[in-house]
This record gives structure tokens, sequence and C-alpha cells, in this order.
């Protein structure tokens, strides 16, 4: 384990450390190399959040198709008195933030004269994301002290910061990004550094007809296609790989069985990935695909599975009217 921040961005109004350099280029290379060379092909999700697919994503979270976004804003509208509560002090810590509209709900509740007694760390992969929405809030919250963490939330949750109460957001349903099992020990680390007073706010998307997941993963516009496609762009750019993105077909299936909406990129024909950074050329048939993304979904069965096996006390289950969206807050 590296415990040492590799940079410092210092801007007159926040601050933003840099974990992330710590996996070097070679170690990148050698993840994308497993992943194309497995049995059924995978490229990890994370590689999704460059410039360009964190816009994409922001186009997503638009769309008409895509329901998740628009009923956690209006969730967390309706409830934000009772999520910000009374405090002193308060560290608001933001998993995966992206851009700024989730958080900016909550900080709009809390009276001027007290956005001093506020610290925020967005922690984010995309440095795009922590910088672009660092600047916004500055301005925006004059007083609020920003310090961004440019770091993965699977590796560094032992940076972030402990003193004081802490609410610990992880919105988007992005924990359904994670394998049933992984999610679970996220949620195990987490709890090991919360403290008393601690809280955390997580927004799943809950288990619903099929066609309304199946939509929101296949719209009309091809904007999560785009978005799908994106990632061997950024593929190409860190492995130096010869992806062309004419030759894939972006697919996004739900699983009832696993409850789970899994996109892939299906070769439309029979194609030869080469990198001089591989140990030899990739080779795709015609129809085989690459599986690039798992969201899982979530059922009222699993959010008391979460608070049982973290030791985590459910506080509250925030939802709408169609119970399409929750958000879930634990306390320690
Ligand atoms: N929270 C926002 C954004 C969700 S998109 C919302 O609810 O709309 C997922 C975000 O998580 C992206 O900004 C992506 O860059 C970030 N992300 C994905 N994997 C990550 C990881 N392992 N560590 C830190 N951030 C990650
Ligand atoms: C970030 N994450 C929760 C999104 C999701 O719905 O799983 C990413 C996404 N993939 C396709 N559309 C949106």
């Amino acid at each position: 384990m590296d415990y040492s921040e590799v940079s410092t961005l210092v801007h007159p109004l926040f601050r933003v450390s840099n974990f992330l350099s710590t996996q070097s280029n070679e170690d990148l290379i050698n993840e994308v190399y497993c992943g194309l060379t497995a049995k059924q092909k995978y490229i990890s999700s994370k590689f999704f959040y460059d410039e360009k697919g964190s816009s994409l994503f922001e186009e997503i979270t638009c769309l008409p198709e895509y329901y998740p976004t628009r009923i956690e804003k209006s969730i967390l509208k309706t409830n934000t008195q009772k999520i910000i509560g009374e405090f002193e002090k308060l560290d608001i810590i933001e998993l995966g933030s992206g851009d700024c509209s989730k958080i900016s709900i909550l900080l709009d509740a809390i009276p001027l004269i007290k956005m001093a007694q506020i610290h925020y760390i967005p922690v984010d992969v995309s440095e795009t994301a922590i910088l672009k929405s660092a600047d916004i809030l500055s301005l925006k919250y004059t007083g609020l002290s920003i310090h961004g963490l440019l770091a993965d939330f699977l590796k560094h949750l032992y940076q972030l910061p402990c003193d004081g109460n802490r609410l610990i957001c992880f919105f988007g349903s992005t924990i359904g990004n994670l394998d049933r099992k992984q999610s679970i020990d996220f949620l195990l680390n987490l709890k090991k550094l919360m403290l008393p007073g601690d809280r955390l706010l997580l927004g799943l998307d809950m288990v619903k007809d099929k066609q309304v997941l199946s939509n929101a993963y296949n719209d009309k516009q091809g904007v999560t296609a785009l978005f799908n496609k994106n990632i061997l762009n950024v593929v190409n750019d860190i492995a130096e790989t010869n992806f062309n993105l004419h030759n894939f077909e972006h697919l996004a299936i739900y699983n009832e069985e696993k409850e789970r909406i899994e996109m892939h990129l299906k070769a439309l024909d029979d194609l030869v990935i080469s990198s001089k950074l591989f140990p030899e050329k990739v080779l795709l048939k015609k129809g085989e695909t690459i599986h690039t993304e798992n969201s899982h979904k979530f059922s009222k069965e699993h959010i008391s599975y979460f608070g049982s096996i973290s030791g985590l006390q459910i506080k509250e289950t925030y939802t709408d009217d169609k119970q399409y969206f929750s958000v879930v807050e634990f306390e320690f």
C-alpha cells in the first residue's frame, strides 16, 4: 500500500491532492491486456471517465430515459433539511463526486453564515471532474473550504480526513458498478474508518420493470452508446492500441437473475488488436463481446443486508413515489 501523496495543486480558493499516479502506466497497460485476453474479454469501467467520458456521462444524466439522476436529485431536494440536520462543523465527503450538481442541492440548504463550518472533500479518479466542481463551488459558496482528492475510492479510503462529524455521500448508485462482493468489502472498509457521529448517504437504483431499465441504457439519441465506445479511445491512449470505434456495437442487456444491466461492446467483424506495448496481438471474433460495465440494481432486502453485514444502522430510507430510487442514510 502506498501512503504517499503524489502531488498537491494549490489554488487560491481550494486544494487538490493527487494519490493516483502511484499506479504506473505499466500496471494500467498490464491490467488492460489481462482483461482483453480473459475468456470473457473485459475492460474495467473505471476507464470510462476521461474528460470526454465524464462529459458524456453528464449528457446521459439529462436524457429522458435516464431517470436515476433526476429522481435522486428530487429525493435530495425534498429531504435536504433532514439530511443536513444540526451541526457545529461538518465534513462532507463525496465519493465518485463527478459534477457538483447533487452536492449543490445540499449546500443550497445551508445558510451562508454557516458555510465556513463546512469542509467539502470530493473524491474522484477524474481530474477534470474535481477541478471543474471545485472551481464552480468555490465561487458559488463563499467561505466553503474545499479539498479535492484525486483518488480511487477502492484503494485510498484511508486518505479521508477524520476530524469532526462526517457526512459521506456516495450518490448515483455508483456502488452498483461494483460486483456484489466488492460492494460489501467496500462498505466494510468504510465502516472501519467511520467514527461515532459519522453518516453515510448511499444512492441506490432499485430493481424495477425491465423495459424501464433497458431504456435507460439504450437511449434513442445514442449517447450511452457513445459513452460505452469512448472507453476504447481511453484504452487506445493508455495502451497505444488500434481499436476503431466503428467496428463495435453498443449492447446493454438486463440480466434478470443477477439484477443488473450488463454493458458490452460487440465486434462487428473478426478483428486484430495490436500494440507494441502488448506481449501479443489480441484477436476478437465477429460477434465476440468486451464486457465494459455492470450496473447492479437493489431491493429492500439488499438495503437491510448492507446494514446488517456492515454493522451500520439504517437511520432513514428516502425514496420517490414509484420507489425507483432510494437514498439510504446509515449512521455509525
Ligand atoms: N456522483 C455523480 C457521478 C456518478 S458517475 C452522480 O451521481 O451523478 C461515477 C463517478 O465516479 C465518475 O465521476 C467517475 O470518475 C468516478 N469513479 C469511477 N470509479 C471510481 C473509483 N474507483 N474511484 C473514484 N472515483 C471513481
Ligand atoms: C455511474 N453509474 C452509476 C452509471 C450507471 O447507471 O451505472 C454509469 C452509466 N453507464 C451507462 N449509463 C450510465
